[in-house]
């Protein structure tokens, strides 16, 4: 058994991604000589994906920053000078402490998924900003939208094991691409594919995904509320309705009949650029077939109706009662299942004066407009850790405009001197996971993994909570939470009450390094209802929706920037935009490392030997692609995986690396999703001509 082996440190891999591998670092006189996925973590499987198989490349990288930094050169400049932790951490102190001293709503942090972890994703962080009083970061950039679109059917992030799935003879693979972005779960998904389940693929692009499926349906990009309301209107025209689960375990289905009455596949096949026979006997062959699965992914909700979309796809297994079985359902994230004492983690009642300054939240997917264009107060401070903004953040000359701001201190601590770093004043050198301590919970699967700690920092780097105990202690907050050490974080981070954490003891954590959710086997959560929305039921008609101003029922939404719901600017712009994750690249993460950048080639833009031709381009052209909000390059893989009209670019590349210091988001738009107010990354028109 491994546990017993000498030198082997139990590891949890720590990016954003729904896999949470388990992973085992094999050290040897104090240093990482191998990492491997944890072959009895099941879902793991003692595989890892391209990218984490070759971590240690990332944790001993020559790149790797080793001292803080100061800034000696114009922002954006790349210059600096190392100086001492004492000073960097003097000069964040007293800088805090001189704006706070007007308002600490001036000052904002910025955060996302660098690490998934309780320790340093998800409290010390949360309780420092708390204390001071800064502005609250609203963590938009990802999954908003589509987590808002489930809540108002089903009510929180639960559905679907995905380890259940095997048992499923029909799969719908939606806006997700497993191969790439959820490798681990795809296992499962062949697997049911090998026990006789058909696959199909819901995307725009002929994914890697979708070349392995036995249908794939190219739907226009923001136009799944429409392929949905036409599935739902086909299942009750042609009464492949549940009708004994729809009356005890749904609410509203007299209102979603009338509502979806038009919405026929005739109604939607223009909309959705689908043929209208393909979209019925999708309808028919789901509503027909037992046990159906969907694996929906966060792709569908990057666009402006995304919320809705995730909303109507929701509804579906209610409709037809897929829910009834363990393989069936629906997926979009585990998390819910989780017990997080969020609470106890962040501390929100250590924030200082709410009377005086009532809390001002920041939308982290508009941090260009935030930073140029804030009022009461204007921002004077950011801190950025666990993220790449300048790179990850849409619309992009204004997020470099408004982090060029000279009047704007600018903390960033990381592991490498990423676009974003270039703007800093400060710069703080920051672990890697395998010299640092973490708990970390799941949103593709139903394991919590842990994280111990297996080699010592690589020069004076320091992990996140480090940081902010230190920061508390030289701005003399002395708030007993603040002084919690990482073991009493993770002691604090599920609610211990909750029989489903029975088995998440510290034995279980120390010897076998993860411990499933005491979720029964086979989990089919809502098999007998039990939905945890306001009315316990699958709710076709949401209140929580109206009560915000939003349609209560399911709607179709139109893409923000497309044909048919702006011909005036597709007539400039004609060609629908997609920059989803590249194979070899977790978002930013990894795209500054040899090994990755080469088998990634240089930024690509796919386009259909029609749109090509049209504009005189051939393959392995350099491109400008560009719109009114600004423009890169890219080399032109003239191919049949995307349709006329379409163009993808495999992202997300640094800037500084891209040779025109530019990347996809130079054209992306930072408006806001329907709900959640998440960004319309995918949602997008652009032209491109040879540069
Ligand atoms: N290798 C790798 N893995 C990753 C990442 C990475 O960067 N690289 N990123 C991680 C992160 S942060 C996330 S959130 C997940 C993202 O992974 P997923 O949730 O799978 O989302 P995306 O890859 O963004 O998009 C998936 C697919 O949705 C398609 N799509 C785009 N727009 C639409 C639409 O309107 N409708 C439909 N039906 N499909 C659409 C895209 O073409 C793409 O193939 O992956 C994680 N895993
Ligand atoms: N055009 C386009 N833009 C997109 C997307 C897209 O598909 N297309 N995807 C969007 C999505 S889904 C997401 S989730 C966001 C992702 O946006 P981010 O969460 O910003 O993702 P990364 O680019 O990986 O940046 C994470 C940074 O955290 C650092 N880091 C890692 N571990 C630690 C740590 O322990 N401490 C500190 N201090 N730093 C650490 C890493 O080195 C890395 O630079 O991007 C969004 N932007
Ligand atoms: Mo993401």
């Amino acid at each position: 058994m491994s546990d017993a082996e000498p030198g082997i440190v139990r590891a949890a891999c720590p990016h954003d991604c729904p896999d949470t591998c388990a992973m085992q670092v094999t050290v040897e006189n104090g240093r990482a000589v191998r990492l491997r996925g944890d072959p009895d973590h099941p879902f793991t499987h003692g595989a890892l994906c391209t990218k984490v198989a070759h971590y240690l490349e990332r944790v001993y990288s020559p790149q790797r920053l080793r001292h803080p930094l100061k800034r000696v050169g114009r922002k954006g400049e790349g210059r600096f000078a190392s100086i001492s932790w004492d000073e960097a951490l003097d000069t964040i102190a007293e800088r805090f402490a001189r704006i706070a001293a007007d308002d600490p709503r001036a000052i904002v942090p910025y955060s996302y998924g660098g690490t998934l972890g309780f320790v340093q994703g998800a409290s010390m962080d949360m309780r420092f900003f708390h204390r001071l009083g800064a502005s609250l970061l609203d963590r938009t950039i990802c999954a908003a939208a589509g987590a808002a679109g489930w809540k108002a059917s089903v009510g929180a992030s639960i559905g679907t094991d995905p380890e259940a799935i095997v048992g499923a003879k029909l799969i719908l693979i939606w806006g997700g691409n497993p191969v790439v972005s959820n490798l681990h779960g795809w296992r499962y998904i062949q697997e049911a594919k090998r026990r006789g389940a058909k696959l199909v693929c819901i995307d725009p692009w002929r994914t890697a995904t979708a070349e392995k499926c036995d249908v794939h349906l190219a739907p226009w990009p923001g136009t799944d509320t429409a392929l949905a309301l036409a599935m739902m209107q086909v299942l009750i025209a042609d009464d492949l309705v549940d009708h004994d689960y729809v009356a005890r375990h749904t609410l509203g289905f007299d209102a979603l009949a009338e509502r979806v009455r038009a919405c026929t596949p005739e109604w939607a096949a223009p909309l959705t650029g689908l043929p209208a026979e393909a979209i019925r006997a999708l309808a028919r062959e789901y509503g027909s077939t037992r046990p159906t699965a969907i694996r929906l992914n966060y792709g569908l909700n990057r666009c402006r109706g995304g919320g809705m979309a995730v909303r109507n796809i929701a509804c579906l297994p209610a409709l037809t009662g897929a829910w009834r079985d363990a393989a069936g359902g629906a997926l979009l994230s585990t998390s819910g299942n989780f017990p997080v004492d969020q609470h106890a983690l962040e501390r929100p009642d250590l924030y200082p004066d709410v009377e005086r300054f009532p809390p001002r939240h920041i939308n982290m997917s508009t941090i260009g407009e935030a930073l140029l264009e804030a009022r009461d107060p204007p921002l004077r401070a950011i801190y950025v850790y666990n993220s790449n903004p300048v790179a990850i953040a849409p619309d992009s000359r204004r997020v470099r405009a408004g982090f060029a701001r000279e009047d704007l201190f600018c903390v960033v601590h990381e592991l490498f001197q990423t676009d974003t770093a270039d703007y800093a004043d400060i710069v703080l050198p920051a672990t890697s996971q395998l010299e640092q301590r973490d708990l970390h919970k799941a949103y593709g699967h139903l394991y919590a993994v842990a994280n111990e700690p297996a080699i010592a920092p690589l020069g004076e780097a320091k992990p996140n909570s480090e940081v902010f105990r230190l920061l508390a202690a030289r701005m003399g907050f002395d708030d007993a939470p603040l002084r919690d050490s990482d073991e009493d974080i993770i002691a604090a981070a599920f609610d211990r009450r909750d029989p489903r954490v029975l088995g998440f003891t510290r034995e279980a954590f120390a010897t076998r390094g993860w411990a499933r959710l005491n979720l029964p086997r086979p989990f089919a959560p809502f098999a007998r209802g039990g939905f945890p929305t306001p009315s316990g039921k699958c709710e076709f008609h949401s209140e929580w929706l109206a009560a915000q101003g939003l349609d209560p029922l399911p709607a179709w939404v139109p893409p923000l920037e497309s044909p048919v719901s702006n011909p005036a600017l597709a007539a400039r712009y004609p060609l629908a935009f997609l920059s989803p994750p590249a194979r070899n690249f977790l978002n930013t993460s990894f795209a500054n490392l040899p090994r990755f950048v080469e088998a990634e080639g240089g930024p690509k833009l796919e386009i259909h030997p029609e749109d090509a031709a049209a504009r005189g381009i051939t393959d392995g052209a350099r491109l400008r692609i560009f719109n009114d909000r600004g423009a890169f390059h890219a080399c032109a893989v003239v191919t049949e995986r995307v349709r006329r009209g379409l163009v993808v670019s495999p992202s997300i590349w640094w800037q500084k690396l891209s040779g025109d210091g530019e990347n996809a988001n130079a054209v992306t738009s930072s408006a806001a999703t329907d709900m959640g107010d998440g960004p319309v990354l995918y949602d997008c028109l652009v032209e491109v001509e040879r540069a």
